[in-house]
């Protein structure tokens, strides 16, 4: 079985392997992975710290050079590395393909931000004296990522990391190491300097807590549950330094009356289940004003019936397995809470065997949820929707608004009034119309409010705000 080891100042480095199994198929070791320990995690920040003065200072043209590279061989690779993906997290191949290139994208932006770092020169106050506004790099970034997007989600927060000459310790998470792997090669044969890039592969519990506790991490970018986005805020607060958490969501698809009803189910459907519902931006609430509500579940169950739930990798699978045997648990045990609460599981929701031994899970659709239960305020992360019917328009947006978290909400509606006062009043950070709530572009602000995220948005040039530092220089020539 092949090991794979972290790369510590440009070095791979051994450890004891941990397997990465693949959820469509229990019995299919993809490969092994080196576990980091504490130690190795604080000699990557070391080296991270070392290469930061000469790194920092490269010039834009050799930042753009490597991250263009690392940009082709995505693509190049795009169906090898989009099968692992599906391999060892469990979307179709298709989603796992389409989030590939997506890395691929990202890597391509940022390598043109590299040229583009502009600053602003404006005359002082004080005669004769000017004022230059430039950015620098924050120094030694920690970089911890969740499993759901295993090539995006590292590509969008390295990237620019990389970009604005930042160097970068990278943790993923442990049930996805085989992208994270990949892309760390692909930016290493690419030219990087040693100490540049860091991997460490490992636990939250030990890795993760040694970058969150060491003093020479600058700034922590992190992506996952709402519990550990707490200690790495907690312990980025008493380090003083700079971070930025991107969390859960419960995201709402209001669906009016006058929406178009394939459009709507198209978005609940793609929103809610696409991914096996494993996206932060999924639209878990559904909220159907009562007037189209019966026709709506009846459409939705239909397009569900038609839906294959199956092995990532083979043709015609429409929703790949739950991504392992705790996140399973986790949505069955949701679906019986649900069913407690009174609501009506109208389809799915089951526990289903295929021909190979994996976390199978029809998309379950519940109706007759209450904006209180349970299921229609915590996330759930797994395919399984609730369907809250509302009298109106303004009690879609109370029901919409009505909830801990922020990061995506979506209506489908033909009215210029209700979708206009929709983007303006949804307390989110992305707002759709007549779209599904998941699946953004890459090029533009990614990020939520209230207790979806933390700190300065992600993605596009806005990520600048985060991993550049503001200088403010006043010259008498
Ligand atoms: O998340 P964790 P997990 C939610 C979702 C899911 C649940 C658990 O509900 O069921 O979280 O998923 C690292 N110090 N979301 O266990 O634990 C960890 O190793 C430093 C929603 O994957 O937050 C991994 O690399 N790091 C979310 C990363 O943090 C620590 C996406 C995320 O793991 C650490 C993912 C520590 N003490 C999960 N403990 C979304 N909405 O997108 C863990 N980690």
């Amino acid at each position: 079985m092949d090991l794979r080891k972290n790369l510590i100042a440009g070095e791979w480095v051994d450890g004891p392997g941990a397997p990465n199994i693949n959820p469509s198929d229990t019995s299919d070791v993809i490969a092994e992975y080196a576990r980091a320990t504490s130690g190795q995690t604080k000699d990557a920040i070391a080296a991270a710290k070392a290469a930061f003065p000469a790194w920092s200072r490269s010039g834009p043209l050799v930042r753009h050079g490597i991250l263009r590279k690392a940009a082709d061989e995505i693509l190049a690779r795009k169906e090898e590395l989009g099968r692992l993906l599906s391999r060892e997290e469990g979307k179709t191949l298709p989603e796992g393909i389409g989030e590939t290139v997506r890395a691929a994208q990202i890597f391509d932006f940022f390598a043109g931000e590299a040229l583009r770092l502009a600053g602003e020169t404006l005359p002082s106050v004080r005669p004769g004296v000017t004022v230059d506004i430039t950015r620098e790099a924050v120094g030694v970034v920690g970089i911890i990522t969740p499993w759901n997007f295993p090539i995006a989600i590292p590509a969008w927060k390295i990237a620019p990391a990389l970009c604005y000459g930042n160097t970068v310790v990278f943790k993923p998470a442990g049930l996805v190491p085989g992208c994270a792997w990949a892309i760390v090669d692909i930016l290493h044969r690419a030219g990087l300097p040693e100490g540049v890039l860091n991997l460490v592969m490992g636990s939250g519990r030990e890795v993760g807590q040694a970058i969150l506790d060491h003093p020479d991490v600058n700034a922590l970018s992190f992506t996952g549950s709402v519990a550990t986005g707490r200690t790495v805020a907690a312990a980025s607060v008493s380090q003083m330094r700079k971070f930025q958490l991107e969390m859960g969501g419960k995201n709402p698809l209001v669906v009016l009356d006058d929406a178009d009803l394939d459009t709507a189910v198209e978005c609940a459907v793609n929103g809610a289940f696409f991914s096996t519902g494993q996206r932060c931006t999924a639209s878990s609430r559904l909220i159907v004003t009562e007037g189209i509500h019966d026709r709506f579940i009846a459409a939705v169950t239909e397009r569900l019936k038609g839906l294959t739930t199956d092995d990532a990798l083979a043709d015609g699978t429409d929703i790949g397995p739950v991504v392992d045997q705790s996140q399973l648990e986790q949505d069955l045990d949701y679906i019986e809470i649900g069913q407690k609460e009174g609501a009506t599981l109208v389809m799915g929701g089951e526990r289903v065997n295929r021909t190979k031994p994996g976390f199978y899970l029809t998309p379950a659709l519940f109706a007759n949820c209450s904006r209180d239960m349970r299921i229609s305020r915590e996330e759930i992360f797994g395919p399984v929707a609730s369907v809250i019917k509302v009298k109106d328009y303004d009690e879609a947006l109370d029901v919409a608004n009505d909830t801990e978290f922020g990061l995506s909400g979506g209506i489908c509606t033909g009215s210029l009034k209700y979708a206009s006062d929709f983007r303006r009043n949804a307390e989110v950070g992305m707002v759709m119309v007549n779209l599904p709530t998941a699946g953004v572009d890459f090029h533009v602000p990614f990020g939520g409010t209230k207790g979806s995220s933390y700190g300065q948005r992600e993605q596009g040039r806005y990520a600048a705000e985060f991993f550049t530092t503001v200088k403010t220089a006043y010259t008498l020539p």
